[in-house]
């Protein structure tokens, strides 16, 4: 069996681009592949977080993981701090990355755009998740669209610690979903759209009511044309709501254009609310049960453990190639 790795930061509310763009294709993915999924909190903290919401966020993502329909039988959950392995193979791999390549990550660039204060650490945070993924031996790497430059940095490394050191790293292929890749703002539909956004109503979370879901959709940035038509360029809010619309039901897009020809957004919008609170409604139930009980902290634990086993297996083999501490088997 290959093996998939991806994560998923503990930054904020799980979004709708988030269950698209990653959490659905790990659901897909799962009978077909040796899976591990990470909380990345270690990530998170590269921007300032509060304590006590980063912990909840940490316990909410584990839980809204299972609730999408992972199974604990069949995939690796764990919390990335509590592998140790991710941060140490994290900084032998920033000893490797050259910091002009890092500074051109366009997610530093836009994360550290206008900022007084940028933390080292999102400056250094591609090596860290070149680290969560190579520790595993991953072939395959399911993210959103936004994720693909860091993948080819991850390659990148990898292939330069190979050739440097000793052939110990696999090279991992990245895995975007067709489509959905990048689900964007409700406010601004030219930009993505993402959990730590400022604004409320750029993004519906996974554990939105219906009637903020309804809201936020309602009062989503449209055009004034009235046509339900798919046109990135020129109509980029409409056909974020055709592509949602398409994804959750797996209507085509053109099936969805027929059936609103000649209604106007009102009707359409009314409709894909509904369309993303029948999606969202028995994840939210699953959820709710699984915060509840303490069937979560076992999954964690187990996960950590196996985690650590084979983390540490590929941690060693890094360090003996680099010649770092004294050889042991
Ligand atoms: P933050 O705002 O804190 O940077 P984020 O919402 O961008 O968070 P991440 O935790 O960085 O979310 O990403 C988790 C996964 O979700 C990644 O695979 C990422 O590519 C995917 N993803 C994030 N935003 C979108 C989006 N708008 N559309 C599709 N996929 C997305
Ligand atoms: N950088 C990713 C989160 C992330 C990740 C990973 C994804 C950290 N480590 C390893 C896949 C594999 C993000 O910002 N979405």
């Amino acid at each position: 069996m290959k093996t998939i790795f991806s994560g998923i930061q503990p930054s904020g509310s799980v979004t709708l681009g988030n269950y698209i763009g990653a959490l659905k294709q790990f659901v897909d993915l799962q009978d077909e592949y040796n899976c591990y999924f990470c909380i990345v909190d270690q990530h998170a903290i590269t921007v300032p977080q509060d304590r006590l919401a980063l912990r909840k966020n940490i316990r909410s993502l584990a839980a809204l993981y299972l609730a999408v329909g992972l199974d604990p039988e069949k995939v690796t959950l764990f919390i990335q701090s509590e592998v140790p392995a991710h941060a140490q193979a994290g900084w032998m791999l920033q000893c490797v990355s050259y910091i002009g390549e890092l500074e051109r990550m366009t997610q530093f660039k836009d994360k550290s755009h206008g900022k007084e204060a940028v933390s080292a650490g999102l400056l250094t945070y591609p090596p860290l998740m070149a680290a969560d993924i190579l520790l595993y031996n991953t072939d395959l790497v399911p993210v959103g669209e936004d994720q693909k430059q860091h993948l080819e940095l991850t390659r990148d490394l990898a292939e330069r610690f190979n050739k440097k050191y000793n052939d110990v790293l696999t090279i991992p292929e990245v895995r975007i979903p067709k489509v959905g890749a990048r689900i964007m703002s409700l406010v601004d539909p030219t930009k993505k759209m993402s959990k730590s956004d400022a604004n409320q109503k750029a993004f519906i979370t996974l554990l939105d009511d219906p009637k903020q879901i309804e809201k936020k959709i309602k009062s989503a940035v449209t055009d004034s044309e009235g046509i339900v038509k798919y046109d990135k360029e020129n109509k980029p809010g409409i056909s974020n709501l055709l592509s949602i619309y398409s994804i959750l039901t797996n209507e085509s897009i053109e099936q969805i254009e027929a059936k609103y020809e000649g209604k106007g957004y009102g009707d359409f919008k009314t409709d894909v609310a509904e369309v993303v609170v029948n999606a969202l409604k028995p994840i939210q139930d699953k959820y709710y049960q699984l915060m509840e009980s303490d069937e979560l902290d076992q999954i964690l634990d187990k996960g950590a453990e196996k985690a650590n086993a084979v983390a540490s297996r590929t941690l060693k083999k890094m360090e003996n190639a680099m010649g770092l501490g004294r050889k042991r088997k």
